[in-house]
């Protein structure tokens, strides 16, 4: 009889595991990841409303919680996005730059996701030459990809052309997938990836014609003249009068640049500007030709009695003009998105995450790009809902990094974590508890010499300071007081007064590197691979 009793309770366990399951109780959560590219946590009201509203992106902080101190490992496109995939540093998962190849023999955490029982699909950018592995479904840019009509490399018809506004395309893809794709019997991820606002910042008709009539506030250090500080931040070529592209970024028309004299930031600027109204239709051409026809008509009349300063200016507004009106598109489909979820009821058991690659200057330093240590590109935006799990309208600033999306992930989705990922699951975080999650982040950027010059450098950054070692040509130390010097204009390095606070900090760096497994065989490993890169000719300044 007791035996009888137990068989029947064994039998039982699935069925009980079934309801269980339906009943909403033991369901896994559905995950929402929205990634755009390039976009400053200064361009979202968020975090500092002075330069835009965006209140889409904003609804995730209100309902969930907006991270004040999220940083990425290495500020620069691709490695950043191998980085998410694998939660190892670059230094382990190969993607170093943008050069490099992704090594696809490494496990990212879509593959295991989707192994167990996860729905998975992609939309949008992911910049890295090949496709992404794990993903049920997915539509990608192929490299950096078009603002306008651009090309799609789709899973199961090969390449596409679309028609339209990249932004809105992405987010068309994207809604498309969630009202008719979707397998109910399953949880899914979804990525939802953005191109905008990657340079060379072409908004969508509706929002050019917005944004080329408004004015920005400067930052303070937009006259940076970088004094006290190293030949990294002096040797740089991201400034916005000297290295911005007169035609492919300011949008002064190739023709007008000769008739004043202008001569090109680089032998691309013009050819970049070409490219782009290239793959225009005649319908979205002369929109483009009417706004910024006028704007360059202007330009021509001031530009002969413009001073330095005066251009300098003029710059900036003319890149916040165009690199918030990307802006607005990506809110405005962020807020689809989420209007979707609602009514579908879906939103109650997803997550719903928004981040960038990684932050980017919007001025500061008279800066345009990323890949310093410095905080506008060292930190990232980051924004979570997870009804009944976050608590509505928190705020957090603990020092969490791209490298702990993969295994907060898997333990959301309760998938236990390959051993040699290297972050930590914010899901804590999440529940209001893990108060001294990370007190010292590791940083390593290595794409030099490349475009915008911006030389290699490794450090670490604790909640007060920053200690970090230029090197390849060059053996320089900084060292940053980020309560007293939050813009970051003055190196203490060579101060008596930060004797100690070096040395713990040379010290804290030390451990990182062997914590992380990283070292100077591998420094030396990696500039030999770049270094025959750049002899082949491959590298691109
Ligand atoms: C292009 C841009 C650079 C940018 C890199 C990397 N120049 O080369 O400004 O830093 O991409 O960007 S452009 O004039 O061709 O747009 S990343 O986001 O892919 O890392
Ligand atoms: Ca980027």
């Amino acid at each position: 009889m007791r035996k009888k009793l137990a068989f029947s309770l064994i039998l039982l366990i699935p069925v009980i595991g079934f309801i269980a399951f339906k009943s909403g109780k033991k369901k896994r959560p559905n995950i929402v990841f929205i990634m755009s590219d390039d976009h400053a946590y200064q361009a979202i009201s968020a975090y500092d409303n002075r330069l835009m509203q965006t209140p889409n992106i904003d609804r995730i902080a209100n309902e969930g919680m907006l991270f004040t101190n999220a940083c990425v490992t290495n500020s620069i496109c691709a490695p950043s996005r191998a980085v998410i995939l694998t939660g190892k540093h670059s230094h382990l998962n190969g993607k170093i730059d943008n050069y490099f190849p992704f090594d696809t023999t490494n496990v990212t955490f879509p593959q295991l996701l989707q192994q167990n029982g996860y729905q998975t699909a992609m939309f949008g950018k992911l910049h890295f030459g090949n496709n992404p592995k794990g993903f049920d479904e997915f539509q990608i840019l192929p490299d950096q990809g078009d603002y306008y009509n651009p090309d799609i490399i789709t899973k199961k018809e090969g390449k596409k052309k679309l028609t339209g506004y990249v932004t809105d395309l992405i987010t068309e893809l994207t809604l498309n997938w969630l009202k008719n794709e979707r397998d109910d019997d399953k949880p899914f991820f979804l990525a939802y990836l953005h191109k905008a606002p990657h340079r060379e910042w072409i908004p969508a008709e509706r929002h050019y014609k917005e944004y080329i009539n408004k004015k920005f506030p400067e930052p303070e250090t937009l006259f940076d003249t970088y004094e006290g500080r190293g030949r990294a931040s002096n040797e740089q070529e991201m400034n916005l009068l000297t290295h911005m592209n007169w035609a492919g970024d300011s949008k002064i028309f190739p023709e007008n640049m000769d008739k004043l004299g202008i001569k090109e930031s680089h032998t691309y600027d013009k050819r970049l500007y070409n490219m782009t109204v290239g793959r225009m239709n005649p319908e979205q051409r002369k929109v483009w030709d009417e706004t910024y026809g006028k704007m360059n008509e202007e330009f021509i009349k001031k530009y002969p009695q413009m001073t330095e300063v005066d251009k300098m200016k003029w710059r900036y507004q003319r890149y916040m003009q165009d690199y918030l009106g990307c802006i607005a598109s990506v809110d405005e489909g962020v807020g689809k998105v989420l209007d979707f979820l609602k009514e579908s009821g879906l939103d109650e058991n997803t997550i719903v995450i928004y981040t960038s690659d990684q932050g980017f200057y919007l001025g500061e330093h008279g800066w345009f790009d990323k890949r310093f240590i410095f905080d506008q590109s060292f930190k990232t935006p980051l924004l979570v809902k997870w009804p009944g799990v976050i608590k509505p309208g928190s705020k957090n600033p603990q020092m969490v990094q791209n490298l702990d999306y993969a295994q907060t992930f898997l333990e959301a989705a309760g998938i236990k974590p390959p051993a040699d990922m290297q972050g930590e699951s914010l899901i804590p975080i999440f529940k209001g508890k893990g108060r001294n999650f990370r007190d010292a982040a590791y940083y390593h950027y290595y794409e030099y010499p490349s475009v915008h010059m911006v030389k290699r450098h490794y450090g670490v950054v604790t909640e007060k300071y920053k200690l970090v070692h230029f090197y390849y040509d060059v053996d320089e130390w900084e060292l940053y007081d980020r309560k007293n010097d939050p813009n970051e204009m003055k190196n203490v390095y060579n101060d008596p007064k930060y004797k100690s606070v070096k040395a713990e900090l040379h010290k804290k760096l030390a451990d990182l590197r062997i914590k992380y497994k990283d070292s100077e065989i591998l420094d030396k490993m990696y500039i030999n691979k770049y270094d025959e890169l750049l002899k082949q000719g491959k590298i691109f300044r």
